[in-house]
């Protein structure tokens, strides 16, 4: 079995078109969902790197593809936050493109982390997300991230809740609850990981 070291992970390129992307080979996993459900943080707490990941405390700042090389055959990919309505329109059009494409052409993608803030799971976009990775069947893994806000009985309940509506999709999803905050979810994650990336 291969070993991953995440906390080897290095910042490698930021992208604002996917034509500075690297070569596309090797193993790619992207982290996507809602401007300031975590992405960055959850980053940070896989990669036990408080620095790697720029986390902000203003919604939407991480507006380009930031690529983290694991080693040489395998990357995460920190895509564009989306849903933050204090973006101007022209920006939000240009992000959703990139995601877009990014999502539909890039071959080495082996799947999705999908964080949700676990108080606000399942909102529209998350939803297309979920439908269009079904329908060209990428593996999602749903980071209900947030955990430490909400009692040890709303974790279960909404666990439960997201897990039934995702039910209905042919594509291999997965959940887990979350909190970069408290370090909570690590090796779960990084159990998910290890299997996509071998
Ligand atoms: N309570 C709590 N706060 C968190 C957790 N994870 C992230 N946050 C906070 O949520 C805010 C947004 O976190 P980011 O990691 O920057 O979120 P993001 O998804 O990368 O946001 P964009 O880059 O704007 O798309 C920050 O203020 C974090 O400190 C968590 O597990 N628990
Ligand atoms: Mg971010």
């Amino acid at each position: 079995m291969t070993i991953i070291h995440y906390n080897h992970a290095a910042f490698m390129l930021s992208v604002a078109n996917l034509k500075q992307l690297p070569a596309d080979q090797g193993i790619e996993v992207a982290i996507v969902g809602r401007s300031n459900a975590g992405k960055s943080s959850i980053l940070n707490c896989l990669t036990h790197n408080k620095n790697l990941a720029r986390v902000s405390k203003t919604p939407g700042r991480t507006q380009h593809i930031n690529l983290f090389a694991l080693d040489e055959h395998r990357r995460l990919a920190d895509l564009p936050g989306y849903g933050y309505a204090k973006v101007p329109d022209e920006i939000k059009r240009n992000w959703q493109a990139l995601l877009d494409n990014y999502l539909r052409s890039r071959e080495c993608l082996r799947g999705l982390l999908l964080v949700m803030d676990i108080r606000h799971p399942l909102k529209d976009f998350d939803q297309q997300l979920l439908m269009w990775c079904s329908s060209c069947n990428l593996p999602v893994h749903i980071l209900l991230n947030k955990s430490d806000k909400l009692s040890k009985s709303g974790i279960a309940k909404t666990l439960l809740d997201v897990s039934d509506a995702v039910n209905c999709f042919q594509n291999p999803v997965t959940l887990q609850a979350f909190s970069a905050l408290k370090n909570t979810g690590i090796k779960e994650l990084r159990e998910k990981l290890n299997e996509w990336y071998s």
